[in-house]
């Protein structure tokens, strides 16, 4: 029986690991398209009540596969890639929205493709277009949090930039514009990135069944052999 503690320790051990599917932490640096950081492997269907499709009214965390990124600032600009692989489907709406950014975080979003192809770009938007996570300006429905919306055709790697108004995207990155343009210091953001068509990480919610699962027959074992 108590030889069963430890593997029991470890699986219980592993059961919050699997509840963070779909967040992403920032890794510095990821400051050029090229050294963009991937996050490919973490897009999930979990529900989250601030994932929208740029409407007023729907929450696509359910029905589009997301993934939700905590970033941070210190004077460089901050993109993230991911593969969508198309498979000659053109369903491949996406949503790019910054919630729960810091004060004064005045952020700019754009898309390029992996060939430095602009696609679109936003400064701010309508508070309520991501669902929840973002505040109006005062006596506006805008907030300084950006978002944005376009549909991809073509397989291949995109790449999400974050930076600051007045960030300037062109083809190939973001140009400073006037000084100030990058994430700051002491900045910090989540990002949630919505592309159709993209895989999905196991639901959390069955990977905690299964783990329960294992451990209920791990238990019986043990039960059997004490
Ligand atoms: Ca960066
Ligand atoms: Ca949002
Ligand atoms: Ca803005």
């Amino acid at each position: 029986m108590r030889s069963m503690t430890l593997p029991l320790l470890a699986l219980a051990l592993l059961l919050p690991a699997a509840a963070r599917a779909g967040v992403v932490k920032e890794k510095e640096p990821n400051n050029t398209l090229a050294g963009a950081q991937a996050v490919d492997g973490h897009f999930t269907l979990d529900f989250s009540a601030d994932i929208g499709n740029g409407t007023h009214v729907d929450n696509t965390s359910t029905t589009i596969p997301h993934v939700t990124v905590h970033g941070s600032g210190d004077g460089s600009f901050d993109y993230y890639s991911f593969y969508f692989p198309g498979a000659g489907s053109t369903a491949g709406f996406v949503v790019l929205d910054i919630d729960h950014s810091s004060s004064g975080f005045d952020s700019h979003l754009a898309l390029w493709a992996t060939n430095g192809d602009l696609l679109g770009h936003n400064d701010d938007y309508d508070y309520r277009g991501g669902a929840g996570g973002s505040v109006p300006k005062p006596h506006s429905d805008d907030s300084y949090d950006s978002l944005m919306t376009t549909y991809l055709s073509a397989p291949g790697t995109y790449v999400v930039g974050v930076g600051l108004w007045s960030a300037s995207p062109v083809k190939g990155g973001y140009e400073e514009g006037f000084a100030g343009a990058k994430p700051r210091a002491g900045d910090f953001y989540t990002l949630q990135i919505s592309v159709e068509n993209v895989p999905v990480v196991p639901e959390p919610g069955t990977g905690a069944l299964l783990g329960l699962g294992a451990l209920g027959v791990l238990t019986a074992v043990a039960r059997r052999r004490a």
